[in-house]
């Protein structure tokens, strides 16, 4: 029984922002084990599949996970030993059916997925292959070219990523122009570097957010625009050819669900769905602004339409990405596909909770015709199993933070070294 699981152990662990979270062990008879660790959101969608925390004031101000290990060591190990490592499908169904609830409150997303990745991690290396190679014969396997995907590099951190007065979440640099990986970082890192040197300039904060992104306070949100343009053209780039625009709003944070309005503070403002669209048309007006993820509440499906028909929007090609409002999830995004809804998705395992139906969902959006995005959580670990799904899956994007703090540049040194690989 070399390939067959003997033993699953579950440990508390921090994760980038000094919070509990599940590390994972799995371990086979031959005595090879691999281990997983789940990260963790700020600003999470109301759908996602649920996050089990002890809520034991007592302990890590209730954050604690020693419930969702409790329910890796006691059920999960017991009633997965002997399966063997490599049926993942059956082991993330199997967990599935023995959560039983709709969005996995009973075990928890965090103990499932923890336990899926170790899984997978150790499925390769039975097999005998690179992590990704294993992940692309469980999603793809007639598929035999890799592309590596074109970061989304988030350079200010805002909303509740930051401790200041930006109220958009995140301001993205996409290197779209070059043509490998390694040179799209070293172009984004180059302008993260250059950026901080305009923040000093002006006396500004050069902290970093949870991201990794500097997190100053701003006069207005057009000055962060401002800001990050000119520090592409300093580098030498062309804003809008070599590089482009993006953010994540993180509307739903933001959106007053009582007054129907999304209130923006730093601009002074209470917007309708409309209005609020108006202000990111404007935007893109003056911007070479071609990615907005989140722009509208996570319930404002007929904003969301609006926005993704716009003519503005269709014509100049813009990616309008849906993270709160899919969830990872095929029932939203069928939704979604069925509205004319957005036309990328940001894909999160731990919104979902298992491997495969992480895969489900990229495969719905492959099948339509929408782009696909994997993304780091803003609590991250050092774990870069996202780094090795998104080249499995062909993914046509990464976002997993700024080019500092160790927890964000794990992932890009992750695709570094799979680039080099693929050589
Ligand atoms: C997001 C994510 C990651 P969080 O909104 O896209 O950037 O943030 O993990 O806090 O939900
Ligand atoms: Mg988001």
């Amino acid at each position: 029984m070399p390939d067959k699981i003997k033993k699953i152990e579950a440990i508390e662990i921090l994760d980038s922002r000094g919070n509990p979270t599940i590390q994972v062990t799995v371990e086979i008879g031959s005595g090879q084990s691999a281990v997983a660790a789940v990260p963790s959101g700020a600003s999470t969608g109301r759908f996602e599949a649920h996050e089990l925390r002890d809520g034991d004031k007592d302990r890590y101000d209730g954050l604690g996970v020693l419930k969702a290990i409790a329910n890796v060591n006691d059920i999960l190990a017991k009633e997965l030993a002997g399966l063997k490592v490599t049926e993942q499908k059956n082991i993330d169904d199997l967990m599935i059916k023995l959560d039983g609830t709709k969005n996995k409150s009973k075990l928890g997303a965090n103990a499932i997925l923890g336990v899926s990745l170790a899984v997978a991690k150790l499925g390769a290396q039975v097999t005998g292959v690179e992590f990704y190679e294993y992940l692309r014969k469980l999603y793809d396997p007639e598929n035999k070219k890799y592309l590596l995907p074109t970061p989304v590099v988030n350079v200010i951190n805002g909303g509740r990523h930051g401790g200041t007065n930006i109220n958009i979440q995140e301001f993205w640099v996409v290197p779209i122009a070059a043509p490998e990986f390694s040179e799209k970082i070293r172009q984004a890192a180059e302008i993260f570097h250059k950026l901080g040197k305009l923040l000093q300039g002006l006396g500004m904060d050069t902290d970093v957010g949870n991201e990794g992104g500097y997190s100053p306070h701003a006069k207005s949100h057009r000055q962060v625009f401002d800001l990050i343009t000119q520090a592409i053209e300093s580098c030498g780039y062309e804003p809008g050819e070599d590089i482009v625009l993006g953010i994540d709003a993180g509307a739903s944070e933001f959106y007053d669900d009582e007054s129907a309005k999304y209130k923006l503070p730093l601009e002074n403002a209470e917007f309708s769905s409309e209005e609020i669209i108006d202000f990111y048309l404007d935007l893109m007006e003056t911007y070479p602004i071609k990615f907005l993820e989140d722009p509208l509440d996570q319930e404002d499906w007929n904003a969301w339409q609006d926005f993704t028909q716009d003519s503005q929007v269709k014509s100049s090609d813009t990616k309008i990405i849906g993270d709160d409002l899919f969830v990872t999830n095929v029932v939203r995004l069928q939704k979604g596909i069925d509205m004319g809804v957005a036309n990328t998705i940001l894909i999160k395992p731990n919104q979902i909770g298992t491997l495969t139906e992480t895969f489900a969902a990229i495969r719905l959006a492959q099948a339509n015709n929408y782009k696909v995005m994997v993304s780091h959580r803003s609590g991250e670990t050092a774990d870069t199993t996202i780094a090795d799904l998104a080249v499995a899956v062909n993914a046509d994007y990464i976002k997993t933070g700024s080019t500092s703090r160790g927890e964000r540049t794990a992932k890009y040194n992750r695709l570094l070294n799979i680039e080099h690989k693929l050589k």
